[in-house]
């Protein structure tokens, strides 16, 4: 059995990369000290975090020269993510930090989006990658595989990668998505988080090596280094989990009408005590339930518990050891969100956001989504006259697990009103007739208030005052839902959605509202959103994830197939 050491400093999911190597059937070791890199049969590193961070614990725990020398002499290696950066001799990220300089050349930032430019930044997200030359590493994957990337900087094409170049990728410009020589494999994709797809890639790099049979096959003649072909960013279909307990104590999958969870049947309500509510729905087992959706082809996970805000988020859920048991045999990426914030548990011990964070990460989460307290921070942001003070959870969570990890969950209202002038300060945040509907009273325009508490409690907050501290703040990905949408199974928000992804850079995920599968592809023609979530319509197997896909095909929308 072939025994693979890790080099994990504690930054963000590694649990994933672990679990990973341990289904294909190898052994792994924790890397702790320089001799048992000078010593590791073969050695991954799956940097997470920043540039400047990264190189920072290298060069702490004396890793810098064990690490040079063993990929400058050829010895097994898989580097993922900033684990591949960090080969580079510097990155934009952290000007004047020296990398491990055995690859030549900077890692430059992904432009901020533009009109000549539009694509979101960071790149979250499903993507191709095109074979620079043969290798065992890519045997027997199609031209249409994805591997799914998470990232703000690149590694520039140049002709003195020529013999490293494995695979290269376009996102605005082309660049190299994967080096290799010999025995020395590096992705700025994630093949743990890629399905089988990634999988795939870890075990025929491991194989190869253990074989002795891991050289490429020469690169092209050079000339100039060109990208082999172009490759395309996929729109994501995500499904979304919403977790909480039941009246008997056990952990469901539930799903409301507008954020309702508890029956309101006319037998529903018969059965209720007198003034009491009716059951809360039970839609099945939360990881029963994701297996079949990453069976059927998600391209991501989301699960929320959705009474965070009012219980002890780490103490009261048993939202860590499902994700331990998810992140076991789902490898696509998990998002995790609900209770997301600083509380004291019951023996009086203080929490903080970062600390309920770092557990979900530890646990197997990628991505924490924050709701409640997006909003309270935004709102000391426009205070504050548009400003951080890096207090807020969200940008102490960015500042040590990057932007990519953190979502705002985002629950909106509308609120309707006759004219946008009677909107006061939301005026310019109106909009007309969202999806030919009209308020209550006849009312044309509604502005969208954001909600905390799932719900339960307003705020003077629009969704474009929101969406802009939070990206201003470090958010790196907005998860867009609609309390008036939620359940109905009338369409996505296309007015709201919109709005959002007008307003800020980074990826926006739309959600709430799938009735069919072609709510999808009306959300992907008519915005620019990068993913988009549904919930009842796949719980209740109305649509699986597979038909969506299908269906996507056959609009011509780029998928993951
Ligand atoms: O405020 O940080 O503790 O986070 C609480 C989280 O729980 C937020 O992400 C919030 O959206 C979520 N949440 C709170 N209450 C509810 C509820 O339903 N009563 N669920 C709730 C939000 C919306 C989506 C749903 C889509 C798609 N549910 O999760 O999956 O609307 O549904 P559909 O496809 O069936 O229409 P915090």
């Amino acid at each position: 059995m072939v025994t693979v050491s890790l080099l994990d400093y504690g930054a963000g999911n590694v649990r994933s990369v672990r679990n990973a190597l341990s289904k294909l059937g190898y052994r792994v070791v924790d890397i702790d000290k320089p001799e048992q890199l000078r010593s590791a049969q073969v050695v991954v590193f799956p940097g997470v975090g920043s540039f400047g961070a990264a190189m920072s614990f290298l060069e702490q725990k004396g890793f810098l020269e064990p690490l040079r020398e063993h990929v400058r002499a050829d010895r097994p290696f898989v580097g993922i993510c900033l684990g591949m950066q960090t080969l580079f001799e510097g990155s934009e990220e952290s000007p004047g930090v020296h990398g491990l300089g055995v690859l030549p050349g900077v890692v430059r930032r992904f432009q901020i989006p533009d009109s000549a430019h539009p694509l979101a930044v960071p790149q979250i997200g499903w993507n191709g990658f095109a074979p620079y030359k043969q290798s065992p590493a890519l045997a027997g994957l199609d031209e249409d595989s994805c591997v799914y990337y998470v990232h703000s900087y690149y590694v520039p094409m140049a002709d003195e990668l020529h013999d490293w170049i494995l695979t290269t990728t376009t996102y605005g410009v082309d660049y190299v998505s994967a080096v290799q020589r010999g025995n020395v494999l590096a992705t700025q994709f994630h093949p743990e988080k890629s399905s089988k797809t990634g999988l795939a890639i870890l075990d025929n790099h491991l194989r190869a090596v253990a074989a002795g049979a891991a050289v490429p096959r020469a690169p092209p003649a050079l000339e100039s280094v060109r990208a082999s072909a172009q490759t395309r960013p996929r729109k994501r279909v995500v499904a979304c989990l919403d977790v909480r307990t039941n009246d008997d104590g056990d952990l469901v999958v539930t799903k409301g009408d507008s954020y309702n969870v508890r029956e309101v049947s006319a037998a529903a309500a018969a059965s209720a005590p007198p003034g009491g509510k009716g059951a809360v729905r039970n839609l099945g087992k939360p990881v029963a339930l994701a297996s079949r959706y990453y069976e059927e082809g998600a391209d991501e996970i989301t699960f929320l518990n959705i009474t965070g805000f009012r219980d002890s988020p780490l103490g009261d859920l048993p939202m860590l050891s499902l994700l331990v048991e998810a992140s076991q045999t789902l490898f696509v990426p998990l998002a995790v969100g609900g209770g997301i914030r600083d509380y004291v548990d019951a023996q009086g011990v203080a929490h903080s956001a970062l600390d309920v964070a770092a557990a979900y990460f530890r646990a197997g989460a990628d991505k924490v989504s924050i709701g409640s307290e997006a909003v309270v921070a935004a709102k000391a942001y426009w205070a504050r006259g548009g400003c951080g003070d890096g207090s807020s959870c969200i940008e102490q969570i960015a500042h040590v697990y990057g932007r990519q990890a953190v979502v705002i969950s985002v629950d909106p209202r509308r609120v309707w009103v006759d004219a946008p002038a009677a909107a006061g300060a939301h005026k310019d945040a109106c909009v007309e007739s969202p999806q030919g509907a009209l308020g209550p009273a006849g009312e044309r325009f509604c502005w969208y208030e954001c909600t905390v508490k799932g719900g339960r409690e307003g705020s003077d907050l629009d969704v474009v005052q929101l969406a802009r501290g939070c990206e201003a703040l470090g958010a790196g990905e907005m998860l867009l839902n609609s309390i008036d949408a939620d359940g109905q199974n009338r369409g996505f928000d296309i007015a709201l959605v919109s709005q959002v992804k007008r307003a800020v850079t980074v990826p926006v995920i739309a959600s709430s509202g799938a009735g069919c599968v072609e709510h999808f592809s009306s959300v992907f023609a008519e915005t620019d959103v990068e993913a988009a979530l549904a919930a009842g319509i796949f719980h209740r197997k109305e649509v699986s994830v597979a038909d969506v896909k299908l269906h996507l095909k056959a609009k011509g929308i780029a998928y993951r197939p």
